[in-house]
């Protein structure tokens, strides 16, 4: 088997699509192959500028990267999409959806799409997106576009995993920006105020203005107005994009950053190995349901329970 995956590895960096394409659901799987071959794939990573987009259900995020794939391949930039949705992309229509959108895009020798479901178990997402995303980076396009639906934690994990992540937020959506202020300035590089178009953009954008002054730490977060629909703030975006990949190829910060980004996807595959064999020693014993059990009975707490599986 190995032999196989490194003939594929060889042909992936030779820039066969379906040598890459077999190699993302080996990752997918979190196969054996699939870590083989982000082993010999890591360091031919960490080329490509790696870019998140979140934000909530509807804001927009596919129309967006369908808009900005098209600016970007008139600057003459490769690219690969991932779109990670959580429901079933079959079942929802969410890929139809994106994949009419994308059809001039999925022409083109020089964009690669790749939609994937969440699946909802512990952790789940993040460590196989980081692998699809050094895969793809590895790959050699210019640039690796994640779309990913904001949801908490999920967002934290591919913020920690591009090198810049945008967070698009639309007007009167109900998004409380007071609310989500820390969160948001924590992750995000670029805000985008999307449907533009729509009453109440400049509200939206005057409140995203004021916390990002408030916040006063470092670089300026940058606000962008698009209207994805209609193709408009997109070069602006595009620009936005590459002034905070300039930002960060500074020595100075490219050394930090990519240290954060090591460490965090470090701790994120121990954290998950070690609850996997958590879960799977006392799955089969009893021991887990049993815990379960009495936790929820109140007869055991929550914190007494995790530190008896750990224990033993
Ligand atoms: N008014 C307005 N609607 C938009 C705009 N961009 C996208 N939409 C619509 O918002 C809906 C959700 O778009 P989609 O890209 O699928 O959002 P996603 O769930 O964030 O990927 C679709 O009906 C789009 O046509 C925009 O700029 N203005
Ligand atoms: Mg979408």
């Amino acid at each position: 088997m190995a032999e196989d995956v490194d003939a594929l590895v060889e042909r992936l960096l030779a820039g066969n699509r379906r040598a890459l394409a077999r190699i993302l659901t080996q990752i997918e799987n979190d196969a054996p192959a699939g870590r083989r071959a982000l082993s010999l794939l890591y360091p031919r990573s960490g080329r490509a500028h790696t870019v998140g987009l979140t934000g909530s259900a509807g804001s927009g995020k596919s129309t967006l990267v369908a808009a900005l794939a098209r600016v970007l391949r008139a600057r003459g930039k490769t690219l690969c999409i991932v779109a990670i949705d959580p429901t079933s992309p079959f079942s929802q229509g969410a890929l139809l959806g994106d994949r009419i959108r994308m059809q001039e895009l999925t022409a083109d020798r020089e964009v690669f799409l790749r939609s994937m479901a969440t699946r909802g178990n512990l952790g789940g997402l993040a460590p196989a997106t980081a692998g699809i995303v050094t895969a793809l980076d590895a790959f050699g396009k210019d640039a690796v576009i994640v779309e990913t639906v904001g949801a908490g934690q999920d967002e934290v994990e591919v913020a920690a995993m591009a090198d810049t992540t945008v967070v698009v937020l639309t007007p009167g959506s109900g998004d409380d920006v007071q609310a989500m202020k820390a969160g948001i300035m924590e992750i995000a590089d670029v805000l985008v105020v999307n449907k533009s178009d729509l009453p109440n953009a400049d509200l939206l954008a005057r409140q995203l203005r004021s916390i990002v002054e408030a916040s006063r730490s470092g670089r300026p977060t940058p606000i962008v107005r698009t209207a994805s629909a209609l193709g408009e703030g997109i070069e602006a975006l595009a620009d936005a994009l590459e002034e905070h990949r300039a930002y960060i190829e500074q020595p100075e910060v490219r050394a930090a950053h990519r240290r954060a980004q090591a460490r965090h996807q470090v701790l994120a595959l121990a954290r998950q190995r070690l609850i996997d064999r958590v879960v799977t020693m006392h799955s089969g014993d009893g021991r887990l349901d049993d815990l379960i059990a009495q936790v929820a009975a109140r007869r055991l707490d929550p914190h007494s329970a995790a530190d008896a599986l750990i224990r033993e």
